[in-house]
């Protein structure tokens, strides 16, 4: 079966926001902050020497992909997928086009992509990667200059190490360091169910078709989300959190949804929902054509909180 045949009836998939910023897990020298967990970076405006720290003691021991993907199954979801960098441009696998990245920067030194790949490929999940091809706050051309829209106060672009917004040229970032990524995780990962790219602003019509001709030239059938910008993609998600009240009869659509109000780990958010409210909002989606992936945020040890998998496991048990 094609991927977009799958997609179509798979109806329930898990997200992974995990990265550096399971760390701090929404906290900062003694501040908390109210706005998702993965965004810390920007919200306290954090130099990449401080935040690149964070690497040295990234060491998530307790890590175990086949435990994560065991969840997966145990909640009635068909696929995953996972943070393979996210704004902080921090790769969560062994990158050869730079060295930020779990291999090189961390005393863990595991590909947690590839141990992923090879769990999911074990028990019939299938894999989708995100990777945020347009913010990198590594990077001094990193996109999201040109956005306009409020953030919570909070700036797009890396502006705190490089503040010359009118100096900057994404082109160099999406040439240098986004288009041989992509390609890295395009070889070195097996057959991809989908890539999740996110919050496009800066990359032109151009770029993103030649990023949607980039993963197909070595993966036809990986399905790309809309989130690749500029009306480019093979199916459509919706905002975060959305719960559309149209239906859909064709295309491929999706709701990426949090379980609590972050999609990184932050230590101090409780507000799960309850198994019923999941319950209602995946048979809500699901009978308007639209599949439900469901975030999780694991800590800076590799644990998907008690609270979440409790919820899956009881949601799980009642889909089946
Ligand atoms: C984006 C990411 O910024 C966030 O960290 C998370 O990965 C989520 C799934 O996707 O969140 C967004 C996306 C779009 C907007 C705001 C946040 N937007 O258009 O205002």
């Amino acid at each position: 079966m094609q991927n977009k045949e799958w997609f179509k009836q798979a109806q329930f998939g898990m997200m992974v926001h995990w990265g550096l910023y399971a760390l701090p897990a929404g906290e900062w020298k003694g501040r908390r902050m109210s706005y998702i967990g993965e965004w810390i970076q920007s919200r306290y405006r954090i130099n990449n020497a401080e935040y690149g720290q964070l690497a040295q003691a990234f060491n998530p021991i307790a890590f175990d992909a086949e435990e994560w993907v065991k969840l997966v199954r145990d909640s009635g979801m068909k696929y995953l997928v996972v943070t393979s960098k996210h704004h902080d441009g921090f790769a969560m696998y062994h990158s050869k086009v730079d060295k930020f990245n779990i291999v090189d920067a961390t005393p863990f030194k595991r590909d947690v992509i590839a141990e992923l790949a090879e769990a999911c490929y074990k028990y019939g999940v299938k894999l989708g990667l995100y990777y945020s091809q347009e913010l990198d706050w590594r990077e001094p051309n990193g996109g999201g200059y040109t956005a306009e829209e409020d953030n919570f106060g909070m700036s797009w672009t890396n502006d705190w190490d490089f503040p010359d917004n009118d100096t900057k040229d994404y082109s160099q970032c999406f040439e240098n360091k986004i288009k041989p990524q992509v390609e890295e995780l395009m070889r070195n990962y097996g057959d991809l169910l989908l890539i999740w790219f996110d919050t496009p602003f800066t990359i032109s019509r151009e770029q993103s078709d030649e990023l949607y001709r980039l993963v197909k030239q070595y993966q036809p059938d990986c399905l790309i989300n809309s989130r690749i910008g500029n009306d480019v993609g093979d199916y459509h998600s919706w905002g975060d959190n959305e719960i559309p009240d149209e239906y859909m009869s064709d295309g491929l659509f999706e709701t990426p949804a949090t379980l609590n109000d972050t999609w990184g780990y932050k230590s101090f958010d409780q507000n799960w929902k309850s198994a019923e409210e999941v319950l209602r909002l995946k048979h809500h989606l699901n009978t308007r054509g639209i599949n439900y992936l469901l975030n999780v945020g694991p800590d800076y040890l590799g644990r998907i909180p008690g609270p979440s998998q409790d919820i899956l496991r009881k949601v799980g048990g009642a889909i089946r």
